[in-house]
């Protein structure tokens, strides 16, 4: 059959590739995507295995053009307890320990790096590795339950994942020193005293999804560009933080959802972001 006289042309379809996982599910339900972590009876220790598929997840949710924001969470009773201690007391060489930790923070970055908005939604443990993934994640909610800590220096060890870098600039030195020194695992109440958590609930699933709903509705591009300022403003002086500011606010008003949004406002109707 010739196609030459077809008087319409399909428009080319995107078969997005989602892989399958054995650590975590991955589910999308209006524009939120769900990583749920799935091994509950190591805690969801973050092993090789599940580095390696949170590293792939990742690419996944940074391609799917149905997603708006995404939320990490746990089966069971952890968020995540942590690297894997059995994979982590086999380390002995100095460079093969250091190319680990730099292999862990790739992953952490590639979460940080995402450009959407990310909720890691703590419904229990968040201790070492699995607070330093929460801390890659842009906002944080917890169960009253969590509990939440950097407990390496406990076994002899440092927070390899970001810690020691992104619990600082989150909360502040002294705070950040407190945690890692004492190895103590926080409350979440007191984890929201310390900045630490954005929200605590009952429900961890409920808010995280009402969170996300909230950032969902607004304009896809510009809330990457917001998290890009953010980001980029954080570890540059002001003045040059600002000029940041500046460049993607000129990007953000030549966006199609920048005159929708305008328009919106104006016509006093709801808007219809496309995210362009
Ligand atoms: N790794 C491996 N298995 C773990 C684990 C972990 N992080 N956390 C728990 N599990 C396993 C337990 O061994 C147990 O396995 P079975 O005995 O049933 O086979 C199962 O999960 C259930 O745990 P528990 O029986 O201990 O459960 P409890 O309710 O009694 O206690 C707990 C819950 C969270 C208080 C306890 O499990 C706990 O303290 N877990 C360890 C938490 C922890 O210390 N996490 C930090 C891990 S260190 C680095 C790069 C990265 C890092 C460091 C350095 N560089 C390369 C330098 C990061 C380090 C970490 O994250």
């Amino acid at each position: 059959m010739s196609h030459e006289h077809d008087d319409h042309h399909e428009a080319p379809s995107f078969a997005l590739e989602i892989p399958e996982f054995e650590y975590l599910r991955y589910e999308v339900d209006e524009g939120i995507a769900w990583v749920t972590f799935t091994r509950p009876k190591a805690l969801n220790a973050l092993a090789a295995d599940v580095l390696r598929e949170i590293a792939e997840v990742s690419e996944v949710i940074a391609e799917d053009p149905e997603v708006r924001v995404a939320v990490f969470t746990g089966e069971g009773k952890a968020f995540v307890a942590g690297a894997d201690i059995g994979e982590i007391s086999e380390l002995k060489e100095v460079f093969v320990a250091r190319e680990y930790s730099l292999g862990g923070q790739e992953v952490m970055n590639h979460i940080a790096a995402l450009p959407l908005p990310t909720i890691a939604a703590i419904n229990g443990y968040a201790l070492g590795g699995g607070l330093e993934l929460a801390l890659a994640c842009d906002l944080r909610v917890a169960s009253n339950k969590a509990k939440l800590g950097l407990p390496e220096v406990g076994l002899g060890l440092i927070p390899g994942f970001g810690g020691t870098q992104r619990l600082p600039r989150l909360i502040g030195a002294g705070r950040a020193y407190d945690l890692i020194l004492t190895a103590r695992h926080v409350p979440a109440e007191e984890a929201l005293q310390l900045g630490l958590l954005n929200r605590v609930a009952d429900d961890v699933i409920a808010a995280a999804r009402k969170l996300a709903q909230q950032i969902a509705k607004n304009s896809p591009v510009a809330l990457a560009l917001a998290k890009e300022s953010l980001a980029r403003g954080v570890d540059v002086p002001l003045p040059e933080a600002l000029e940041i500011e500046a460049d993607l606010f000129g990007m953000a008003c030549t966006t199609k959802d920048m005159r929708e949004g305008t328009s919106a406002f104006l016509e006093k109707r709801a808007p219809e972001f496309k995210g362009e």
